[in-house]
């Protein structure tokens, strides 16, 4: 590329100034954005599966609106997001048929099963939670269209991590049974939502780079221990333990130190062997098929506009 564009794109990542699409950029930090970007956009669609599962068995009517408007502020993610990767010159179609074809990765999280209603509590506090934690600082990432759309993205993902915590906060205050199944779904869904912030630091290898553009702020295990610190005294809050041994204050750190994650768990479910990866595909590629005649009657009606301007 030219050596005045190469030198611009420098000088504004050294300013901590926004790249916009219209500027130039590297191949390489298109690539990684468009690789982000849509994976955050996938982890948004499947996400709605878990939690889907629970809207026609929703305990109230109050609940069921409050978990409907939650799923339906997930689509509006992911659509927002992949508004966000078109800006880099791939089009929503390409990204879908990426997904479908298991060519891009969404977050390993969505493929555990929610098989009580106290996991609906469980995933607003702990993976909104990480989820909060991993993008409060993308509202700083060096790419505008990418920083704008999770300013807002964060404000919902803090209603829904509150609506969350109160789902168990009622629950663990409630009988022995609910306290029980409170207790369970915070047992199952600790440990993967650790995993939501990828592999250590040294097995990263997309950290370095992402960070020296300004793409990444933090690394994956910052994050990972800055949720830790956040999430023990709510779990205290919430009179629920977490399960690990292991995880007491560290006075000279001024952290919690925590118990070895299962990497071995995080692979697995990474490369499509996880509990519910098959399931959460096979249903994505369904609902895909079946939409087919919406697109073809938008896109109908859309020719039968151009034909009549025409005319
Ligand atoms: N799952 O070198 P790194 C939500 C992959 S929140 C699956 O560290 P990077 C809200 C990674 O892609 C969830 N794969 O990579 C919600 C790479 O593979 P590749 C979505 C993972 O990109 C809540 C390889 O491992 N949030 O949806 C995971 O620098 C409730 C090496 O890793 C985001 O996507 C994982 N957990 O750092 C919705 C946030 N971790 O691509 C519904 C934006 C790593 O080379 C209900 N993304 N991999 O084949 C990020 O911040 C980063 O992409 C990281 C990974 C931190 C996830």
């Amino acid at each position: 590329a030219d050596a005045a564009l190469v030198e611009a794109f420098e000088a504004t990542i050294a300013a901590d100034e926004r790249i916009e699409p219209r500027d130039w950029m590297p191949d390489d930090y298109r690539a990684t954005l468009v690789r982000q970007i849509a994976q955050h956009a996938h982890s948004e669609i499947i996400g709605m599966q878990p939690e889907g599962n629970w809207i026609t068995r929703a305990p109230s009517l109050r609940r069921k609106a409050i978990l409907m408007a939650k799923v339906q502020d997930e689509a509006g993610h992911g659509a927002y997001l992949y508004s966000a990767a078109e800006t880099l010159g791939v089009s929503r179609d390409e990204l879908t048929e990426q997904l479908l074809t298991g060519r891009q990765k969404y977050s390993s999280i969505f493929n555990y099963p929610t098989l009580t209603w106290a996991d609906m509590g469980a995933i607003g506090w702990l993976v909104d939670g990480a989820a909060i934690v991993n993008q409060v600082p993308i509202t700083r990432c060096s790419y505008g269209p990418y920083a704008r759309a999770m300013v807002r993205i964060c404000k919902e993902e803090s209603f829904h991590q509150r609506q969350g915590f109160e789902i168990l906060h009622a629950l663990a205050r409630g009988t022995e049974a609910q306290r029980a199944m409170a207790q369970d779904a915070v047992d199952r869904w600790w440990w993967p939502s650790l995993m939501m912030f990828g592999p250590p630091d040294d097995e990263s290898p997309h950290s370095a780079q992402s960070m020296a553009w300004g793409i990444k702020r933090f690394s994956n295990d910052e994050l990972r221990q800055r949720f830790v610190d956040m999430a023990v005294p709510q779990a205290e809050s919430l009179t629920l333990t977490l399960p690990d041994a292991e995880l007491r204050w560290n006075e000279q750190r001024g952290h919690y130190d925590f118990g070895p994650i299962d990497w071995d768990e995080f692979w697995t479910v990474v490369k499509g062997n996880g509990p519910c990866n098959r399931q959460r595909m096979e249903h994505r590629r369904a609902a895909h098929a079946d939409g087919a005649w919406v697109r073809e009657a938008a896109a109908a009606y859309a020719a039968k506009q151009d034909a009549r301007r025409v005319a």
